[in-house]
C-alpha cells in the first residue's frame, strides 16, 4: 500500500513540473486583462538614479557619460566602487518623489533597481555592492519608494539592466584569469537578484534593459520571462527581456517574442499600433543627473507627447534623474507639476481611453475615444478664431459637445462632412485643449 502512495506522489509531482505553465503561450485575453490597469494608466515616471550621480556626468574635468560614466569615460571597476563611499543623499524623500509623480499624473513609476554600472540599491542578500554595505547613507531606497508608491496608489516598478559592469561573469570583455561564466551570472546572480526584487518589493512591472550584451539570447530571454512570471504571474515585462527589440524604434523585429510590451525610446511611433508600446524619454538630454544638462524640454512639448503616445494608444514614460543630495531638479519638477495641472483637467481624454484607427486630422487634432467606443475626444493644441472644425468626426445629431473644464454644452453644427463648434472666448488651462463629444443618451 505504501509503494502504490509513493508511487503516485511521483507521479503527481512529475506531472506538476512538467505542468509548468508556459506564460508565452499565454492568451490575447488573459495578457489584455493583465495589461489593462497598465494601458488605461497612460503615463508613468522613470526614475534613474544611482552612483552615477554622483560624478554627474564630469570625470577628471572631462563632461559626458550620466549613467553611462563608467563606459564612457572608461572607469576602472576599483576607481568607480569609490563613489559608493561619496552616495549620501541626505535629501532623498521617497513621499516627495512619489508626491511629484502623483501631482504629474503619472499612474506608475519605474526605479533603477540596477544600471548597467551593476550597483544594486537595494539591501541585497546576493552581494555587498549595494546601497546597504557599500554607501554611508544605508537605507533601503527600493522600499522606501515601494511603500510610498502603496501609500499613494500608485504603482511600482523597477529597471533591472541584464548587463552588468560589474560582475566578472557578466563582461566578457574583463581581461580575468578565468574565463567569464554568463551562465553562472545569470542562474547564480541575475536570477536570485529578481527572485529578491520580487519577494521584498512585489514590484508590478520589471523594465529590463541592456539586453544587447552579446551573451543574452531570446532563448534566454524567455526562459526569464517565464521564470519571472511564475513567481509573480500578475508581472508586467517589457521586451528588453528578450533580443527582439529594433533598437530604438523599440517594437519587435519578429513575433511570439519575450515581453509584454515595445519600447521606443526617445521617440514616439510615427502612427498607432496593435501591440503594446511604451515610449521612454527624459525631460533633458540625460537619464542620469548631468550637472550641466541644461536643456529642458518645455511643459508644453512633453504634454504633446503624452497626447500624441496616448492618441497612438501608447504609454509615456517620462524619466527624472534625480542628483547625489536626492533631490528630482527643479526644472523637472515644474514641468511635471504643468503636466498635473493639465491632466487635471483633462485626463478623462488620456487614461482609460483607446486609440481610433484615424486619431488625427491635420497636425493639431488628435483624437482618442472611451473604451466602450460611446465618447470621442477631440485634442487640439492651436486654434485660431472663436471655432474649431473638424471634419473626420461625426456627431450624431443630439450630440452633446463639451470643452473640458467648462460644464455648460458648446454651441455646434454639423459642416463639411464633420462639425464646427465655437469656442468660448477664455480657454481654460493651457496648451491643448479637449473636444468632449457625447452622443444624446
Ligand atoms: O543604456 C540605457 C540607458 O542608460 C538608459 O537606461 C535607457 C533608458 O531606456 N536605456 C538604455 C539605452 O537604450
Amino acid at each position: 500500500m505504501k509503494k502504490i502512495c509513493l508511487f503516485i506522489a511521483g507521479l503527481l509531482l512529475s506531472c506538476s513540473v512538467f505542468a509548468q505553465k508556459n506564460y508565452l503561450e499565454e492568451s490575447t485575453s488573459a495578457k489584455k486583462q493583465r495589461l489593462q490597469w497598465w494601458q488605461d494608466a497612460r503615463f508613468g515616471m522613470f526614475i534613474h538614479w544611482g552612483l552615477y550621480a554622483v560624478p554627474a556626468g564630469e570625470y577628471n574635468g572631462k563632461d559626458g557619460g550620466a549613467e553611462w560614466i563608467m563606459d564612457t569615460h572608461k572607469i576602472p571597476t576599483s576607481e568607480y566602487e569609490k563613489y559608493a563611499a561619496q552616495f549620501n543623499p541626505q535629501k532623498f524623500n521617497a513621499k516627495e518623489w512619489v508626491n511629484i509623480a502623483k501631482g504629474a499624473g503619472a499612474k506608475y513609476i519605474v526605479f533603477t533597481s540596477k544600471h548597467h554600472d551593476g550597483f544594486s540599491m537595494w539591501d541585497s542578500k546576493i552581494t555587498n555592492y549595494d546601497i546597504m554595505d557599500a554607501t554611508p547613507f544605508k537605507r533601503d531606497v527600493i522600499k522606501e519608494l515601494a511603500d510610498a508608491c502603496k501609500a499613494a496608489g500608485i504603482e511600482f516598478g523597477l529597471y533591472h539592466s541584464i548587463m552588468d559592469w560589474h560582475q566578472p561573469d557578466a563582461n566578457p570583455k574583463q581581461k580575468t584569469e578565468q574565463k567569464p561564466d554568463f551562465s553562472k551570472y545569470r542562474e547564480e546572480y541575475l536570477k536570485p537578484q529578481l527572485a529578491e526584487l520580487i519577494k521584498k518589493y512585489d514590484p508590478a512591472i520589471l523594465w529590463f534593459d541592456g539586453e544587447w550584451t552579446p551573451e543574452w539570447t531570446e532563448e534566454q530571454g524567455k526562459d526569464l520571462y517565464n521564470y519571472l512570471r511564475t513567481l509573480k504571474p500578475s508581472l508586467i515585462i517589457n521586451n528588453r527581456i528578450g533580443k527582439a527589440r529594433n533598437s530604438m524604434a523599440g517594437m519587435n523585429k519578429y513575433e511570439n517574442a519575450a515581453g509584454d510590451f515595445g519600447t521606443p525610446e526617445q521617440e514616439i511611433l510615427k502612427s498607432n499600433s496593435k501591440d503594446y508600446w511604451e515610449s521612454c524619454m527624459t525631460i533633458n538630454n540625460n537619464w542620469g543627473f548631468v550637472k550641466n544638462d541644461h536643456n529642458w524640454k518645455s511643459a508644453e512639448k512633453l504634454i504633446d507627447n503624452l497626447i500624441d503616445v496616448a492618441a497612438k494608444g501608447g504609454n509615456y514614460l517620462l524619466n527624472v534623474g534625480p542628483d547625489a543630495q536626492g533631490e528630482i531638479p527643479e526644472p523637472s519638477v515644474e514641468r511635471l507639476a504643468e503636466m498635473g495641472k493639465w491632466l487635471d483637467i483633462n485626463k478623462q481624454a488620456i487614461y482609460g481611453t483607446k486609440s481610433l484607427t484615424n486619431y488625427k486630422e491635420g497636425d493639431n487634432i488628435r483624437f482618442t475615444q472611451s473604451t466602450d467606443g460611446k465618447i470621442t475626444y477631440a485634442i487640439f493644441d492651436k486654434h485660431s478664431g472663436d471655432e474649431i472644425k473638424i471634419s473626420s468626426i461625426h456627431p450624431k445629431a443630439g450630440s452633446k459637445i463639451y470643452l473640458l473644464g467648462i460644464d455648460k454644452p458648446l454651441t455646434w453644427t454639423k459642416s463639411n462632412g464633420g462639425f464646427t463648434v465655437k469656442l468660448p472666448a477664455e480657454l481654460p488651462g493651457k496648451y491643448a485643449w479637449v473636444l468632449k463629444i457625447q452622443p444624446a443618451a
